[in-house]
């Protein structure tokens, strides 16, 4: 498949010859490493909200990923009205005042149709579109969507994970649903591909898909990549997640050098976006 250089993100286009930063705005109350931070007296704060986003641009991040549903092991389920109450406010009011991509983090049918007309770009769904009427709805948006591997669900998924062949099962999952997408109608050149570092993985299947990036980005699509202060970098290090840092940045500059070896595009999400911009700059001026 011919290299994709540019992503056309509704009526923006995502420049990936180089590798693009995703910055992560955690729109829920108990996220792992940043939830509630945007909240105050229980409430979600407009302009701390505003703020946090416009810091992110200004450290040079490429996309906001605005999430309401909190997909950490054990974590309470949302509902549909408080998804979209969390996330279709900050979608209109980051569309309205500022010039930036946005994707919504979310796997829920209703979610992807208001978000796309409150003016959502891109669609980031870490179940891949496998909800009732997701796909659908995500193939009517006309937007590129990222569609993530997960193996079991949220609430189990860290409990044993196994694979024969990590690698090769997360591919072959990931080709399954870009195949169910392209028969709904979704063109392949929308498609993002995220292997989901964290969901349903060791650190050893984490590690391994790591490795495996290359061979993920051999099918031509853009490769998301989230490792941002994850727990793989906490057993790494044996560091709580307000000190992976250093670990979520070498990880990204890692990712970037993998994913250029094998001629892929890549994006990343980070909730570092300064830190990472400044380590991915180095990297590029320095090859
Ligand atoms: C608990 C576990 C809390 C995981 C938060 C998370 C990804 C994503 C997330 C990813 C894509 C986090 C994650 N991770 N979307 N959403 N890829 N496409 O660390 O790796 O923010 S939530």
């Amino acid at each position: 498949m011919l290299l994709m250089k540019n992503l056309k993100c509704g009526n923006k286009t995502l420049d990936l010859s180089r590798p693009a930063v995703m910055g992560i705005l955690n729109a829920t109350p108990d996220s792992f490493s940043d939830g509630g931070l945007l909240y105050s007296a229980g409430q979600l704060d407009q302009s701390k909200t505003l703020q946090a986003v416009e810091s992110m641009l200004a450290a040079g991040a490429d996309i906001i990923d605005i999430g309401g549903e909190s997909t950490r092991p054990g974590a309470q389920p949302v509902s549909v009205d408080q998804e979209l109450a969390r996330v279709i406010p900050i979608i209109e009011a980051v569309a309205s005042r500022f010039d930036t991509i946005i994707s919504v983090d979310t796997s829920t049918t209703q979610v992807i149709k208001e978000a796309t007309v409150a003016g959502a770009n891109l669609i980031n769904d870490v179940r891949a579109l496998r909800r009732e009427g997701a796909l659908q709805a995500a193939a009517d948006s006309g937007l590129p969507l990222c569609l993530m591997h997960m193996q079991n669900q949220p609430d189990s998924m860290q409990q044993s994970p196994q694979y024969k062949d990590v690698v090769a099962e997360v591919a072959e999952f990931l080709q399954q649903r870009k195949q169910a997408c392209v028969e709904a109608g979704i063109s392949a050149d929308k498609i993002i591909l995220d292997p989901g570092f964290g969901f349903g993985k060791t650190l050893q299947h984490n590690l391994d898909l790591f490795n495996g990036l290359g061979q993920l980005a051999t099918a031509g699509h853009p490769i998301l990549v989230g490792v941002s202060r994850k727990s793989m970098i906490g057993e790494m290090l044996g560091s709580p997640v307000d000190d992976r840092l250093m670990g979520s940045v070498t990880m990204a500059v890692l990712a970037a050098q993998k994913i250029m070896a094998a001629q892929g595009a890549l994006i990343l999400r980070v909730h570092d976006v300064k830190e990472t911009v400044q380590a991915l700059s180095v990297w590029r001026q320095s090859i």
